[in-house]
């Protein structure tokens, strides 16, 4: 009897510790996830963050739902496949199989391994070709904004809102730091969009070929020469987005970033009609008269800065 008392005592003991170091966990998450608030607002990477950074458009929701979908799916064969070889390797090893089997052929398995991985394929194929048409251009545009990669800078038109184009250019290690601006990602003319504004994006370039990407957005678009692709963002909250050029363009290539300061409506046309003023003159890219084709706005910028 005193055994299975002190037997109780041992199990109460260890069950109330691990209910302690359970609470403990509990509050600790809790705290990191209070502390990691006001860093999510600064849409930036955290230190320990799991799984991607916070998407803000539809299209990344998209992206963000897919990538999910293909990671279950893949969760699932990986875990198949690794049941099936600890299958093979305990069921028919040679110790337990001193005399081999002689089968070699079973129509019926041979149909479903091929098939099976078939309809697997169909469907991650259907749904992503849907994605990449609905990531591909937007119907109905609020307004359009058109980038120009250069040997090593973006620069950045707005035909619907007065016409004005400036540059962007990599803030300093020192200027960045000045501004509160994160190192290399920083830029002295940012993008500027309204929230909850349809944005067709439009992007070409000069030299050589570069690359629009702005992950919160899901937007990666190449910038070629003599060419316009078309991409489209939509923003949920205000708040500012970095991005980088991911196309090995040459020597100053990691010194390219994009910065998306995304504001308020009110703030967007306060931000335009200042632009305009201020972006009238003395940019290498002139204003462009009128948007007339969606195809000239590339080549008017490569004219003028000639
Ligand atoms: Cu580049």
């Amino acid at each position: 009897m005193d055994g299975m008392g002190s037997m109780r005592n041992l199990l109460g003991w260890k069950i109330g510790r691990w209910a302690r170091g359970a609470a403990t966990a509990a509050l600790t998450a809790l705290l990191l996830l209070a502390a990691g608030m006001p860093f999510a607002a600064a849409e930036e990477p955290r230190d320990w963050q799991l799984g991607l950074m916070a998407g803000a458009t539809p299209v990344r929701e998209r992206m963000d739902a897919f990538h999910d979908e293909l990671l279950w799916i893949i969760t699932a064969i990986t875990i198949f496949v690794l049941g099936l070889l600890i299958y093979v390797m305990v069921r028919f090893n040679a110790r337990r199989n001193p005399v081999p089997s002689q089968v070699t052929h079973n129509t019926l398995i041979e149909v479903i391994w091929t098939t099976v991985p078939l309809i697997i394929l169909i469907a991650i194929w259907l749904p992503s070709l849907r994605l990449l048409y609905y990531t591909d251009r937007t119907q109905h545009a609020d307004m359009t904004l058109k980038v120009t990669g250069h040997q090593w800078y973006w620069s950045y038109e707005y035909p619907d809102n007065g016409g004005f184009a400036f540059d962007s250019n990599v803030l300093s290690d020192g200027d960045a730091a000045k501004a509160g601006k994160p190192r290399l990602l920083g830029v002295d003319n940012p993008v500027v969009v309204p929230v909850g504004s349809v944005v067709r994006v439009l992007i070409t370039g000069t030299d050589v070929i570069h690359s629009w990407y702005l992950p919160p957005a899901g937007v990666q678009e190449y910038a070629v020469i003599g060419r316009t692709n078309e991409s489209w963002m939509q923003f949920d909250r205000e708040g500012t987005f970095y991005g980088q050029c991911n196309q090995i363009c040459g020597l100053n290539h990691p010194f390219m970033p994009i910065e998306v300061d995304v504001v308020s409506k009110a703030d967007f046309d306060k931000w335009a009609a200042q632009a305009k003023q201020k972006f009238a003159q003395g940019q290498p890219g002139q204003p462009v008269a009128a948007a007339g084709s969606d195809r000239s706005g590339g080549l008017t910028l490569t004219a003028a800065a000639q």
